[in-house]
């Protein structure tokens, strides 16, 4: 089984990023092909700095070798070191109707965000992430849920593209873990966690413990005192309660009880406790990895070497359906 999956070099990653896609990228790399990738040109479709830009790759390698992810057993490298990515989107342009991108949510929420910004690239980024995928014959995409809408359309492109021009591609499925698909911002509840929202609504995975003691604290809930699954009445408190399961690995009817008595100080305490503990080694070895810049910059080369071969072996067989060589 082969899987692919990316994160944009926007910024430090948080828990959301983290429990929605990285963690499930760790436990399947013991398992099957995977790919994974730095999407430096997706990172563009929003506003960005260029003079921050090579920085914010060499941070996300580093994080995702702090996180866990082996060089020997999955491949991952820089998308825009391999020009196979947009000669694909452009080919894959040509089969998809705009109707289909114009109504992919990302595009409009990220519209409504950056009036000012609202580029083609930003249309178009389900194109790219459909090459992404397709060009590496992907069956799963380990992603959070808001990504799951542009995994369907790279499958619909796929099947679309068997159909017209023979088969080339695998039709990808998302692989969306069973808790922990969409975590919510810490402020905003019913929002997701996001890297470039609010950072108080936002725990990075290397923010300091005193960080994360302010955010914990000052993380809205209701003005109950019970600690309650119950997203919609509850949104704030659930969104801790999933966040405490999964690091915890307790399911939330133990914590529900666990906390029956607490009251909403004590939880956040232990809450508190908690990440401090889980991120701390987090932190130490992505330290560790950013003074090995040079270490670093190999495995991003062994990795292109090696995701090179796959892409140019399936843009030939593209190339060739779609009447071009
Ligand atoms: N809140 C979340 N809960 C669960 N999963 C999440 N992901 C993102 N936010 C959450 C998943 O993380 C992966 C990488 O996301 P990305 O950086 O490529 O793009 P994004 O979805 O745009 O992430 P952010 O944090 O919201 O960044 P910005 O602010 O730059 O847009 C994806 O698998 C995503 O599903």
């Amino acid at each position: 089984m082969r899987a692919f999956s990316g994160i944009r070099p926007t910024g430090e990653l948080h828990i959301g990023n983290y429990l929605g896609a990285i963690k499930q990228w760790i436990e399947l790399q013991e398992r099957a092909e995977c790919v994974f990738c730095i999407v430096d040109l997706h990172a563009m479709t929003t506003p960005y700095k260029p003079e921050r830009l090579q920085k914010n790759i060499l941070e996300l390698a580093a994080t995702y070798l702090a996180a866990g992810l082996n060089p020997e057993k999955c491949i991952f490298f820089v998308q825009s070191q391999i020009k196979e990515h947009t000669e694909l989107a452009w080919l894959l342009g040509t089969i998809t109707p705009l109707g289909e991108l114009q109504r992919m949510t990302q595009f409009k929420e990220k519209s409504k965000k950056h009036p000012e910004y609202v580029n083609a690239g930003l249309l178009n980024y389900p194109l790219l992430m459909a090459a992404d995928i397709l060009l590496y014959k992907t069956e799963v995409v380990p992603v959070g849920m808001d990504q799951k809408q542009h995994v369907e359309l790279a499958r619909e492109i796929a099947r679309r593209f068997n159909k017209k021009f023979g088969q080339v591609f695998q039709e990808p499925k998302a692989l969306l873990p069973k808790n922990g698909e969409k975590i919510m911002s810490l402020q905003k509840p019913k929002k997701k966690m996001s890297k470039t929202d609010d950072p108080r609504g936002c725990i990075g995975l290397f923010d300091e413990p005193e960080e994360i003691k302010k955010k914990i604290m000052t993380a809205v809930t209701d003005r109950g005192e019970i600690i309650k699954y119950d997203p919609q009445k509850k949104p704030g408190i659930s969104n801790l309660l999933t966040i405490y399961s999964l690091f915890s690995r307790k399911s939330i009817k133990e914590l529900e009880r666990k906390f029956k008595n607490s009251g909403y100080e004590k939880f956040k305490k232990s809450s508190i406790e908690l990440l401090i503990g889980s991120l701390g080694s987090f932190r130490r070895k992505r330290k560790e990895f950013l003074t090995r810049e040079v270490y670093v910059k190999e495995i991003l080369e062994q990795g292109r070497k090696k995701a090179q071969i796959i892409a140019e072996s399936t843009m030939a067989e593209a190339y060739k359906k779609m009447g071009l060589s």
